[in-house]
């Protein structure tokens, strides 16, 4: 995708799309900020700030009132799957400041050197993150990580079109042949057929893993797509009816389309948290450290819930939150699973998941 800059983003993103007024605001800010007087840049902090977030993921004003506050210039990039992310990073040259991958990617990128550790003495706001969030297994003590929002992938639905679908295998049984996506994500999708077959999405059995690949090249021979985020306009206009799909996305698409339903099979599907990390050789560490800071006051961290429909780690802008996402209940969560780094396996599920990719 190509680099652009915060605005562009807000014009382009999904949310922007949406045309609220909170993004009309938005842009007339940048465009004073553009035309009018040199912004005063706060000490200390680097001139400019590079970022690679997930598609849809920020609030539609986040990065101008950031630049607003700070007078630091954002370049703003976005990916749609933590391969796509891992990749970038691993192959190098990718010269980014912060970007936000899932809990199980961070021992991985931890151990590949590719993580710079946080200064928590530049991070007053730290405090504000939720107890649920402190030194989680991926990363001890938060080191690496802010905490930052969490969601479950589940199936988003036209009402009107699809009876509520019980199961993962409505992907596999000819329901609205070609009007149905999965995610482009390898761990999502062979995750999702692992659950459907009563295993563990991380499983690193090998009989278990060919049934997934053979049931995600059924499953590809009735989808649309491979699509993850992007499909929230194709479900909007009508195009698709049935799509795996994150819960916070399909909040989104739901405030353009309340014919959208959610719902997680019954199978059990994936929890997940993702949390920003600053990144080895980054070259603006101070304001890294600042817009860390920022995301975690409790304005801006309800901002960003309330505009991508997650759940927010940060317990202060929970409260303010205009549509709180609740944690999930003690029934709902012994269905999910959170996914953990596969160790040597990776190299297996990422065949696979090329295998389905090319049948
Ligand atoms: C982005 C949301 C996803 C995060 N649109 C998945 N961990």
């Amino acid at each position: 995708m190509p680099e652009r800059r915060a605005g562009a983003l807000s014009r382009r993103d999904f949310v922007a799309q949406a045309g609220s007024a909170a993004l009309a605001a938005a842009g007339a800010g940048t465009l004073l900020a553009a035309c009018g007087a040199p912004r005063p840049r706060a000490p200390g902090l680097e001139a400019e700030l590079h970022i690679y977030n997930w598609s849809d993921y920020i609030g539609p004003d986040t990065i101008g009132q950031f630049e607003e506050e700070t007078g630091v210039t954002v370049t703003y990039d976005t990916y749609e799957s933590n391969e796509e992310l891992v990749g970038k990073l691993l192959a190098g040259g990718a010269a980014y400041d912060l970007c936000v991958p899932t809990s199980y990617v961070l021992p991985l990128l931890a151990a590949k050197g590719v993580l710079a550790p946080l200064d928590r003495a530049r991070l007053p706001n730290f405090r504000n993150v939720a107890p649920l969030f402190l030194d989680p297994a991926v990363d001890p003590g938060n080191r690496f990580g802010v905490p930052y929002q969490w969601g479950v992938t589940g199936i988003a639905y036209l009402r009107s079109q699809v009876t509520e679908p019980a199961s993962w295998g409505v992907f596999l049984d000819g329901t609205v042949s070609g009007r149905k996506t999965m995610m482009d994500d390898g761990r999502e999708v062979l995750g999702a057929m692992l659950r459907h077959r009563g295993h563990s999405l991380n499983s690193t059995d090998a009989a278990e893993l060919a049934q997934a690949r053979a049931d995600a090249v059924t499953a590809k021979g009735q989808l649309a797509a491979f699509v993850s985020a992007p499909v929230k306009g194709q479900l909007v206009a009508g195009d698709v009816c049935l799509a795996q799909l994150w819960n916070g996305d399909t909040r989104q698409a739901q405030a353009e389309n309340p014919d959208i339903g959610f719902v997680v099979p019954r199978e059990g599907s994936l929890i997940w948290a993702d949390y920003v990390v600053m990144l080895a050789g980054c070259r603006h560490p101070h304001a890294a450290h600042a817009f860390l800071d920022f995301i975690l006051r409790p304005d801006v961290g309800a901002g960003i819930s309330d505009a991508t429909g997650y759940g927010t780690a940060n317990a202060a802008a929970a409260e303010r939150l205009r549509n709180p996402v609740p944690y999930p209940t003690a029934e709902e969560l012994a269905r999910l699973e959170y996914q953990v780094d596969l160790g040597p396996a990776t190299a297996l599920w990422d065949r696979l998941w090329t295998e389905v990719k090319a049948a």
